[in-house]
């Protein structure tokens, strides 16, 4: 994450342009009129929208999932597993998504409904292991005709099951502290502080993270870090202390669990013992703290500039939302997009059956997996990885906060999910809005004209804050039919306990910023890739779609009328159009130099042309990365795709419905859903093709990532934007804008009166009723397209700055409420894999017996 660039963009205005620049705005201002309207109008506005059809991607609701529940106690199928002894917790239940063809079949030709069946996931325990263990249940509601199956189709390992290598995550946290409150005396030696595990917000003790060294068949072994606690504003991943302790965990009965080594400052020690020995010697060095302070908070108070005091300029919309929006559904319409809208607890939101102009270009687009993966010198950073699906992309897509995290006139929806026999929802988890950008969509000056169109487009936005970090991840909608996908990230970085080596040799300590930059008196920043698999089924008339790579390269080549200027050849350009036959990754080319097209061959426009989408590296920090790594060795086999930007596969998308799974993180060597396993060269031309690209970076945080990194230098997208798909550029019949003419026209003829025909209807047609808003023609030489505002409008505070006091009540009396679950030290402390434990503890106190 480094180049970003600032175009300087020189602006040469001509005097007599700009005089009809004062007449615009001297014509747009012209009464006192005001409007009163405050955003709950919006409601209303879509009260009487429907989707055209039911959503069948729409999630479990509590009224399906009690059922579920009540026909699993009862049936008498519910031994299934015959070596299962007990099957001591329902870890979660959610929509098993329909297959495409049903779906196809239902949205396209009038077929039924597709049946509708759930994915139960279980916690059994076999021989002593525990194991998760997935079930397709359906068809639903429950009927002596519903079955229990294991569920396999969707995974290419063939299983339906990990071993979990912790059956009782807080029978090892107890454990963990336990070690680490025996270690008390070396702490307090060295760190000066020690673990508290009967006052969990003691904020000045130590808690510990932690990082899985190895998972295999339910050996685990993982590296201990003592942090500081970090309480006040959730900033324990700034405060490694430099002192580890690995443990061993070769199966879930704690009586195997051993204590291993310890290290601290490059040393590695056997035992806590020879710990103790060795910082009694004389020569022993004790390093730097990381105390906790203002510099880990988000805000100064302490100090401001005058311009603080003054509030922002700000998005407005005085006459409510021009999106269509189907709550019951799901199901938004905007200008010629539509789309369902569906929600997973580990992948989040995905969008599914986009359309434009009625017709599908995506079938699916949506979240796969979001891996994060440090590199160091130290045993936790060196090998610290994050398969964040496993804590749950969906179940922390927490609240949005109104005005800020979205415009004040954005809306919001829920996302409600099933854990542990508990339903909790997460309130205002998903915003939806429009949003004008500063820049137009178009522009030209022309010796008698000037024409600008504004850039609108529709976004639908969610934040997923999985432990330290938080992801936005817009999807966001373009007149023209582009879509872009974006990812942004913010929240703590995950610091290392600076322990790089230093040349002492070098006048000042000199570091060799191998793995990160020193941010603080003991801390480095820790680098990291962030790869983040994103699944786009696209369907471009039709499904029988081919990739095409264009590439554009140099050329040397003799024309005849060159003769005899150019003696020999000339040297130029020119496109070799290449049809990509295998399923292959790809990577985003250098210099841009290549198109991606995802083409339907036998689909033409108007000219000719074959139909197509391009998909190109979007806006951002630069083009979107692969993982560095080569093989990296935690990640094993859970996570192949991230060795390539694209990938472009046939669509199997039954039995291959993913790239990733999201308990791949339990069992990295032998995973659930291999996607190496997806890349087996099959065929693809005129082929139902499915892509998955990666948004992130390589994240080499520096010191203005401390305290929290910041959104507009971390972010990435990929965009799919229409090419020869469609005859002209589509965005012309929606966009608003404004077109001044300096053209000279004869005073006696009036308004529209042209010696130029064409411009007469032009103008006639641009025109559109007049009420509060207006298009049309408002001056001599003035035409508007779109609607504008004509009179000065009063919005409702709110709009401006939400009222968050009656938003926060929004939220009480309702499961989880779409707040971060309030961690402590003790559950909390153990960072890394217990992140997503923490939920459970959560659900487990809140569980229904069945
Ligand atoms: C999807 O199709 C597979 C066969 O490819 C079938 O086994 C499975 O039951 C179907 N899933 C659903 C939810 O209908
Ligand atoms: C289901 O089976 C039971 C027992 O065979 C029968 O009594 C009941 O009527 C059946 N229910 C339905 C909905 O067919
Ligand atoms: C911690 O010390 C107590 C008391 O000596 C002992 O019973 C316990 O086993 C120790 N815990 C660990 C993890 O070593
Ligand atoms: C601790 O490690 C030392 C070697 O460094 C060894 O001699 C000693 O036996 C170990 N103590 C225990 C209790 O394992
Ligand atoms: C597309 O056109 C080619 C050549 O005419 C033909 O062989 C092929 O079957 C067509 N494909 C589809 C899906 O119609
Ligand atoms: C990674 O694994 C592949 C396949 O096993 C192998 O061809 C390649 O040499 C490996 N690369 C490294 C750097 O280990
Ligand atoms: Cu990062």
């Amino acid at each position: 994450m480094a180049q970003w660039t600032l175009l300087g963009i020189t602006i040469s205005v001509p005097i007599i342009f700009s005089s009809a620049v004062f007449l615009f705005f001297l014509f747009s201002y012209p009464t006192r009129e005001q409007h009163v309207l405050s955003s709950s109008s919006s409601t209303s506005y879509h009260s009487h929208f429907r989707a055209p059809a039911e959503n069948p991607f729409a999630e479990i609701d509590d009224r399906e999932a009690s059922q579920i529940y009540t026909f699993l106690q009862e049936s008498s199928s519910i031994d299934l597993s015959k070596d299962a002894e007990s099957r001591n917790l329902n870890y979660l239940i959610e929509l098993l998504r329909p297959n495409k063809s049903d779906v196809v079949k239902y949205l396209d030709n009038n077929g039924p409904v597709p049946e509708r069946w759930a994915r139960v996931s279980n916690l059994e325990i076999r021989k002593d292991n525990p194991y998760i263990v997935d079930y397709m249940v359906g068809p639903l509601p429950p009927s002596n005709d519903t079955q229990i199956l294991p569920l396999t189709y969707p995974y290419n390992s063939g299983r339906n099951y990990v071993q979990s290598p912790i059956s009782d995550v807080f029978a090892l946290l107890d454990w963990a502290l336990s070690i680490g409150e025996n270690a008390s005396d070396i702490t307090q030696e060295l760190l000066g502080a020690k673990v508290n595990r009967n006052d969990p917000a003691d904020p000045d003790a130590l808690v510990m993270g932690s990082r899985p060294a190895l998972i295999d068949q339910g050996h685990m072994v993982h590296w201990l870090e003592f942090f500081g606690s970090g309480i006040e504003s959730d900033s324990r991943s700034l405060l490694p202390q430099g002192l580890y302790v690995k443990l061993d965990t070769p199966s879930a009965n704690p009586a195997t669990w051993k204590t291993g080594q310890w290290f601290y400052n490059g040393f590695l020690y056997d035992n806590d013992t020879a710990l103790r020995e060795a910082f009694k010697l004389p020569d022993f060095v004790k390093l730097e703290l990381n105390h906790d302070g203002s510099w880990t908070d988000t805000e100064d108070f302490s100090t401001s500039f005058p311009e603080r005091d003054m509030p922002p300029p700000l998005s407005i919309q005085p006459y409510g939302p021009r999106y269509h929006l189907d709550r019951d559904q799901n199901y938004i319409s905007w200008m010629r997009f539509s789309f369902y809208l569906s929600t997973t607890q580990a992948n989040g939101l995905s969008l599914f059956d986009i359309r434009y102009d009625s017709t599908r270009i995506i079938y699916q687009l949506g979240l796969q997996e979001a891996l994060a993966h440090y590199a160091g010198v130290e045993p936790l950073q060196s090998g610290l990885e994050f398969l964040d699906t496993f804590f749950g992309m969906g179940s922390m897509m927490f609240s949005l906060v109104p005005g800020l995290d979205c415009p004040g006139h954005a809306e919001y929806l829920d996302m409600s999910y099933h854990k542990g026999g508990k339903m909790y929802t997460n309130k205002n988890a998903i915003c939806i809005f429009e949003y004008t950008s500063d820049a137009p969509l178009q522009r030209h000056t022309s010796t008698f004209s000037a024409t600008v169109s504004r850039n609108t487009y529709l976004v639908v936005r969610s934040v997923s804050t999985v432990g330290n970090y938080d992801y936005t991840i817009d999807y966001i909608f373009y007149l023209d039919g582009s879509i872009e996908i974006k990812l942004r990230a913010s929240g703590y970085i995950f610091g290392a306990f600076h322990a790089e080596p230093r040349s002492s040799s070098q006048p000042r300590d000199a570091y060799t910023n191998e793995y990160g930059y020193r941010i603080h008196p003991a801390l480095h920043t820790s680098m990291h890739d962030h790869v983040v698999s994103f699944k786009a089924d696209l369907d471009i008339c039709g499904t029988a779609n081919t990739m095409v790579r264009t590439s554009i390269e140099p050329l040397q080549r003799e024309y005849d009328w060159d003769k005899p200027e150019v003696p020999l050849v000339r040297n130029t350009m020119h496109m070799v159009h290449n049809t990509v036959h295998h399923e292959t990754g790809l990577n985003w080319p250098q210099n841009g130099k290549e198109m991606y097209l995802v083409t339907a061959p036998n689909s033409t426009n108007k000219w000719g042309e074959t139909r197509a989408y391009r998909i190109l590296g979007g806006t951002g920090m630069g083009n979107p990365s692969h993982l560095t790594i080569l093989n990296s060795t935690t990640l094993g086999k859970s996570a192949a795709w991230s060795s390539a930007d694209l990938w472009v596969l046939k669509n199997h998308p039954d039995s291959e419905p993913s790239s990733a799974h999201h308990l791949n993180y339990l069992e990295p060597l032998d995973p659930l859903v291999d996607f190496e396993k997806m890349v087996n060269g099959e065929e693809i031309e005129e082929e139902d093709l499915v892509l998955y690209f990666n948004l992130g970076g390589h994240h080499v945080p520096s010191s203005q990532d401390v305290p929290n990194t910041l959104m507009h230098t971390s972010a990435s997208s990929v965009v799919f934007v229409p090419f020869n798909y469609f005859d002209d550029d589509m965005s012309r019949a929606s966009r608003q804008g404004v077109r001044i003419d300096r053209r000279p026209r004869p005073k006696a003829e009036g308004k529209g009166h042209n010696a130029d025909g064409k411009e007469e209807i032009r103008r006639s047609k641009s025109r559109v009723a007049r009420s509060d808003w207006a298009g049309g023609e408002d001056d001599d030489g003035v035409s508007y397209f779109g609607a504008r505002y004509t009179k000065p409008v009063t919005v409702s505070v709110d709009m401006l700055s939400p009222d968050l006091s009656h938003y926060m009540k929004e939220h009480e009396g309702v499961p989880g409420g779409g707040w971060k679950a309030v961690r402590n030290n003790v559950g909390g402390g153990l960072l890394g894999l217990f992140v997503g434990k923490e939920r459970q503890e959560d659900d487990a106190e809140r569980r229904m017996d069945w």
